[in-house]
């Protein structure tokens, strides 16, 4: 499979997970209720793909990470309506009130910052445009999250979404990603976590089991490993997506980080064509989101 079409692949995974994954959000695993065919209610995406668009734009437009304007692209393309978490919200204000975006971040949460998973959730374009340098991977994880997420955890998870999608597009074997993932990964909470996704995997654990040991939260610890799990566990976008869906709680951005993670390892064909025509167009919507995987293959490998 062409890596264009894995490049593809990630960004549209990712809106496809956010979208259908976002009239559920907060519900818990019973109210979800999964049991059956899985469509996809409205199409239209949230925080999590508006600001995963920022983050390509950036990142196109400068040919690698610039803060600054990273910071600029989340402002403009802002719609309160797509539902955004309280920290990111607020960073974005203060420096749309003149803090740089340097400093905006660390002031949140009493100044221990976030450890949300907003920045996890729109790493996607990071994961595949560095995906043959770890090293470039983890810092500009770790600086792009800094925009709304200075806390080490939020940064961490970043890194280890970013690396996991990075190993999707090298096509690395699954049996294989998990030691790459552990070797990578440098805090300790998500070892732990690493630790029990090899542990859960090797008993197919039921769905209140993950719930429990893996989470369903906005922490990015209890988040994270979770769509990495989803992803391991299943052999195609769809029946990842649709299980990570199916746990609760932040459906959403655990089906963007499934969805993500899938869609560069299988390639944007594997992605079923009637959740790809229902996801939401206009200006910034589907075809502009192909082609935003387009530019990043295009600025990677011909620089022009
Ligand atoms: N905000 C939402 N969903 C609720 C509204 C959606 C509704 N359907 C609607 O239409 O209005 N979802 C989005 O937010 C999550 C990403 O959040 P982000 O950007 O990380 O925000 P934040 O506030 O920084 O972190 C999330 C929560 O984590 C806890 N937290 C983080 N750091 C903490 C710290 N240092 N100490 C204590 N708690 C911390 C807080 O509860 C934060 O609010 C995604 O789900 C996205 O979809
Ligand atoms: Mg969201
Ligand atoms: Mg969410």
């Amino acid at each position: 499979m062409s890596l264009k079409s894995k490049f593809i692949g990630a960004l549209i995974g990712s809106a496809i997970g956010d979208a259908l994954g976002a009239p559920l959000e907060g519900n818990s695993m019973e109210e979800v209720n999964f049991g059956g065919d899985w469509k996809m209610i409205s199409g239209r995406y949230t925080d999590d793909t508006e600001m995963m668009i920022g983050v390509a734009e950036s990142l196109i437009e400068n040919r690698g990470f610039n803060g600054a304007d990273m910071a600029v692209k989340f402002i403009q393309n802002y719609h309160a309506r797509r539902g955004y978490g309280p920290g990111s919200k607020e960073a974005l204000r203060r420096i749309r009130g003149g803090e740089s975006w340097e400093d905006a971040s660390g002031k949140l949460f009493g100044g221990k910052g976030s450890y949300g998973n907003g920045a996890a959730m729109r790493i996607a374009p990071v994961g595949i445009f560095y995906y043959d340098n770890a090293d470039k991977l983890r810092e500009i994880a770790y600086k792009s999250s800094h925009v709304t997420h200075s806390h080490e955890l939020g940064k961490e998870g970043a890194a280890l979404q970013a690396f996991s999608i990075a190993l999707a597009v090298q096509g690395t074997e699954k049996e294989a990603m998990l030691h790459d993932l552990k070797e990578f990964v440098k805090n300790v909470i998500y070892k732990e976590k690493l630790r029990k996704i090899e542990a859960l995997l090797a008993e197919e654990a039921d769905k209140k089991a993950i719930v429990f040991e893996l989470g369903n939260g906005q922490e990015a610890f209890n988040s994270v490993p979770t769509a990495i799990y989803s992803f391991l566990r299943f052999d195609s976008f769809k029946d990842a997506v649709v299980y990570a869906i199916s746990l609760g709680g932040d459906t959403d951005t655990i089906g963007a980080m499934t969805g993500a993670i899938s869609g560069a390892y299988y390639g944007e064909g594997a992605i079923p064509v009637e959740w790809v025509e229902r996801l939401e167009e206009g200006k910034k919507g589907r075809s502009y989101i192909k082609w935003l995987g387009e530019e990043l293959y295009r600025v990677k490998f011909f620089n022009d």
